[in-house]
């Protein structure tokens, strides 16, 4: 019997002729029916020594209960990690110029980009925060999860029909592509961008091809998923039924822990990563349990004693680069003024209170910065009112993080600052010093340090 249910064509049933067909070239039927002889073959053999036998994985814990509760765990989880991941890359305002965008070819995976708001100012610490914290918390589930399946990735036979080759095949991609997104994001976190540029392609596609095949799992699992976890962790369907699914040993081992014992076992283990990493979003004294915070735990003390991305050696930045010689050129509507840093401490300080959110997950706490609103550099060249989008360069040569298009309403916004000092002192060349920009609720890379020039209505 097929543990599935599925009906096989019994040996015997004569194949319908199609009368047409020329003798010696094989119909489409006769293929059909050398495919289902091979596969009875396949499946009368038995299986090979080794992990696709029946007995090989003894495991007790295993079975529908525990599989599908570590999937409904994820299915929620899943979901806030692609919803927050597709609101982190509607942050960059992708739309707005190329420069912007690690993902041109998008095509209508792009569909649903909207302008990236400016309130609230911690929008994006918190969405990139609940984004990179889950994705870690989740590995564990995760992990959990495949273990509880795995008697499923030996089935014997390995195919069964074309709806089963197919059924594989989504699952092959789901594996997959979980692997690749959890992994690329992961290392992104914590090797500080090792993929330069190619890291959100890498992720963005990927996080793509499992949710496509995340959706067509999910809506055939669900149902069994509920009814497994609703029927409680004693629930042991025969290994033969459908429920068990192949999960189920026929010859289980032992147990050495009980099922609840494994959850909190999982359990233990994300909220074990739950407080190693949350702090360098959170902030506080959680920072200092922050121990798989990339970027280290000591950022030093003083008004300049919060998180550095790159430093000024590691862009490039030559002293003489932000010395006195230093300039900052506005440009727009046709006209230009160059400043000094002098002069740009002459015009009308305006502070504003916020944090830098880095795509990596972690935040500083809102910190006091001091400069020049964009509006007021825009009436330097007669576009104060209706301040239009900005094309904003540093000093820095090369890198993808030295220019950036910011969108009107972020330019207009009355708290977007190109910031001169920073909690009562002046920046420091880390910070971005002479001049960086800092604009509320927007991804931390869009907060151009070192800044040089900036073109207002650029690109048109
Ligand atoms: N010119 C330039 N600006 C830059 C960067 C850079 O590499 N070069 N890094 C960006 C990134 S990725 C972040 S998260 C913030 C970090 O700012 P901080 O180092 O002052 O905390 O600066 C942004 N501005
Ligand atoms: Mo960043």
């Amino acid at each position: 019997m097929d543990p599935s249910g599925e009906s096989d064509q019994p040996d015997g049933v004569p194949v319908r002729q199609s009368g047409s067909a020329l003798p010696g070239k094989p119909t489409r039927t006769s293929v059909a029916e050398r495919v289902r002889e091979l596969v009875g073959r396949v499946r009368e053999a038995g299986p090979p020594p080794g992990p696709a036998r029946p007995g090989f994985w003894r495991s007790p814990l295993r079975g529908p209960w525990l599989t599908g509760l570590f999937g409904l765990l994820l299915l929620f989880g899943v979901v806030v990690l692609f919803v927050t991941g597709l609101l982190s890359y509607a942050a960059y305002n992708p739309g707005l110029a190329a420069r912007n965008d690690q993902t041109p070819d998008k095509g209508l995976l792009g569909f649903y980009l909207f302008t990236w708001p400016t309130s609230p100012y911690w929008l994006y610490r918190l969405t990139q925060g609940v984004h990179t914290v889950l994705g870690v918390v989740l590995v564990p589930v995760l992990l959990a999860k495949l273990w509880s399946v795995i008697p499923k990735l030996f089935e014997w036979p390995p195919v069964r029909s074309a709806a089963h080759a197919l059924e594989r095949l989504s699952l092959l991609l789901l594996v997959g592509g979980a692997g690749f997104t959890f992994v690329t994001g992961i290392l992104n976190i914590q090797l500080d961008y090792i993929f330069p540029g190619s890291f959100y392609t890498l992720h963005f596609y990927s996080a793509w091809v499992f949710m496509a095949a995340f959706v067509v799992h999910v809506a055939f699992r669900l149902p069994r998923a509920v009814r497994a976890v609703r029927a409680g962790r004693g629930y042991r369907p025969a290994p033969e039924s459908r429920e068990a699914a192949g999960l189920v040993s026929p010859d289980p081992a032992p147990a050495t822990i009980s099922r609840r014992g494994a959850v909190a076992m999982v359990g233990a283990g994300s909220l074990a990563l739950l407080a190693v990493t949350a702090g360098q979003s959170i902030g506080g004294w959680w920072r200092e349990t922050a121990l798989l915070a990339p970027h280290g735990r000591d950022p030093g003390t003083g008004p300049n004693g919060f998180q550095i991305n790159k430093t000024a050696a590691s862009s490039g930045i030559r002293p003489s680069d932000i010395g006195p010689a230093w300039r900052l050129t506005v440009r727009g509507g046709g006209r230009q003024a160059v400043l000094t840093r002098d002069m740009l401490l002459a015009m009308p300080q305006r502070e504003a209170a916020l944090p830098i959110a880095c795509v990596e997950g972690w935040s500083t706490p809102d910190q006091q910065w001091s400069g020049v609103r964009l509006t007021d550099l825009a009436a330097l060249v007669g576009l104060g009112i209706d301040t239009p989008r900005v094309l904003v360069e540093s000093v820095q040569r090369g890198g993808s993080f030295s220019s950036v298009v910011l969108a009107a309403n972020q330019a207009r916004d009355e708290r977007s600052l190109l910031a001169v000092r920073v909690n009562g002192a002046d920046l420091s060349p880390d910070h971005g010093y002479p001049a960086r920009v800092i604009i509320p609720a927007a991804p931390g890379v869009h907060n151009t340090k070192w800044v040089a020039r900036l073109t207002f209505g650029e690109p048109a």
